[in-house]
């Protein structure tokens, strides 16, 4: 059965056999809300919910050019993360219940930026290279080697589900500053 879709209110037919809402944009959580600090709990079965969640998050993911969107930064906080890396923008990645199985010793320093930090962008040191075991979007195990973008994006991701956020890894100094530029720019937002 296909479906009929425009682009911004695309369903795509269900594996599970029923089609879905249209996808939605799901507000993302800004830094330093204390909400991002939760640490997510296993997701427990991979039903049309789980589906509805990741089409949601692949589209604020795009919706806002972002690589990677752990469901932590929609107030969700289950283990899901989604990832694009690709040039192309067409290569989605599922994560659901993600664990890293190895971390290479050698790091490398990476410039990171994330959604719910906007402007901002420093360099955070994780490993170069990692293998991560995940269930996809049918619920069935997947093996990943990940190196470069890749590699630090799913690290990136799972701490969110950790309820860890990347200014974390910066000084005091820079980090507090950071706190007070979104919280001033949240201030001018809302008047
Ligand atoms: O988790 C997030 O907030 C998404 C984040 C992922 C990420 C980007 C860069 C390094 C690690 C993790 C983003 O997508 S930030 C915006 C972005 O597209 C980007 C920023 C810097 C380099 C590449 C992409
Ligand atoms: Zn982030």
């Amino acid at each position: 059965m296909a479906l009929v879709c425009n682009e911004k209110t695309k369903s795509r037919e269900n594996s599970d056999n029923f089609a879905r809402n249209p996808m939605a944009l799901i507000p993302i959580l800004l830094y330093p809300d204390p909400r991002l600090h939760k640490v997510a709990k296993p997701v427990q079965s991979v039903d049309s919910r789980v589906h509805q969640l990741i089409d949601d998050m692949l589209e604020t993911m795009y919706d806002a050019n972002g690589i990677g969107l752990a469901a932590s930064q929609v107030d969700v906080h289950e283990r899901l993360i989604v990832i694009d890396v690709s040039q192309e923008r067409d290569q989605p990645m599922v994560l659901i219940n993600p664990e890293i199985v190895w971390a290479s010793e050698e790091k490398h320093l990476n410039e990171e930026g994330c959604l719910s930090v906007p402007g901002i962008y420093d360099g955070v040191e994780r490993a170069a290279a990692i293998k991560a075991t995940a269930l996809d979007r049918s619920g069935k195990q997947q093996s990943i080697e990940a190196e470069g973008l890749l590699a630090v994006c799913i690290q990136h991701e799972m701490d969110h589900l950790l309820g860890k956020v990347f200014v974390q890894y910066l000084s005091p100094l820079k980090r507090n500053r950071i706190k007070t530029k979104m919280l001033k720019l949240a201030r001018e937002e809302s008047r």
